[in-house]
């Protein structure tokens, strides 16, 4: 079709408005005073980055017993139980997901076991206190920074295990600047902004996809950190030396448009309450 140069340049200008026009509807209205904070996400929740190799290999950003904190006779649970699969979840755009298992310790079971923060292992009886796992806020390898408010957590597992009333677990919670640790302590309660807790069967043994709300309590603290387990049984020390468990596509889920204003929405509304 020919035109003159008018008759371009409205084409032009429509073209521009219809372009503008699909930008403004594709975001949510900004209130005044909104700040502009981008989401967090969990780094590395698809398990397609992987650092040091044999025996030393995890999940970049997610740690388990290979870089665990020993002190004397748990030095021995120090090996490995993480490693990589390209058994991946339907529909991933990925190659691999992450394979935690558990294994046998002379007669005792070490439940396979992920963390985004430090295992530390301080007693050869699983149930102890002195177990735990901990986000170290003074080491980056050690913690996963959010310091937004997801709506929930979502991921997929596969769970091979020989009994189907088994159960295993995650667990994530958003955290205020501390070294939080799981289980926690009533030191460690008062900083909690959030939690989203799980416990799940094996379900045949297929991949299946969880989303689990985050509950908000102690309002008023800001967020800094989440510390998220994997673990093969919900009990330390419990279940079978042959269970394994597969993780993949972890990833906070952002339904509300208010919240994506982090830690200073959140303290706004303890404000309003
Ligand atoms: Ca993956």
């Amino acid at each position: 079709m020919k035109m003159n140069g008018i008759g371009e340049r409205l084409l032009l200008l429509g073209c521009c408005m219809l372009f503008l026009f699909f930008i403004a509807c594709d975001k949510e209205p900004a209130k005044k005073g909104d700040p502009v904070v981008e989401n967090d996400h969990i780094l590395n929740g698809g398990f397609e980055e992987w650092e040091g190799s044999g025996k030393e290999e995890e999940p970049c950003h997610w740690n388990s017993f290979m870089s665990a904190a020993t002190s004397g006779l748990t030095a021995m649970g120090k090996a490995q139980q993480v490693k990589p699969s390209s058994e991946v979840r339907p529909g991933s755009a990925g190659n691999k997901s992450v394979c935690i298992y558990a294994r046998s310790i002379i007669g005792v079971i070490a439940n396979g076991t992920l963390t985004t923060g430090q295992i530390h292992m301080g007693s050869t009886s699983p149930g102890n206190a002195n177990n735990y796992n901990i986000t170290r806020s003074n080491n980056a390898d050690f913690h996963q920074i959010v310091t937004t408010c997801p709506d929930s957590i979502r991921f997929w597992v596969k769970f091979k295990c020989e009994d189907a009333n088994q159960l295993a677990r995650m667990s994530a919670t958003l955290h205020d600047s501390c070294d939080y640790r799981d289980p926690e302590t009533a030191s460690d309660a008062v900083h909690v902004v959030a939690k989203a807790y799980r416990e799940f069967s094996t379900q045949q043994g297929e991949w299946v996809r969880l989303t689990v709300p985050f509950s908000y309590q102690n309002s008023g603290l800001s967020p800094k950190y989440m510390l998220i387990t994997f673990t093969t049984n919900k009990d330390a020390g419990k279940g079978h030396a042959t269970d394994s468990l597969f993780i993949d596509d972890v990833e906070l889920i952002y339904s509300d448009a208010a919240k994506r204003s982090q830690a200073a929405w959140y303290i706004n509304q303890s404000k309003v309450k």
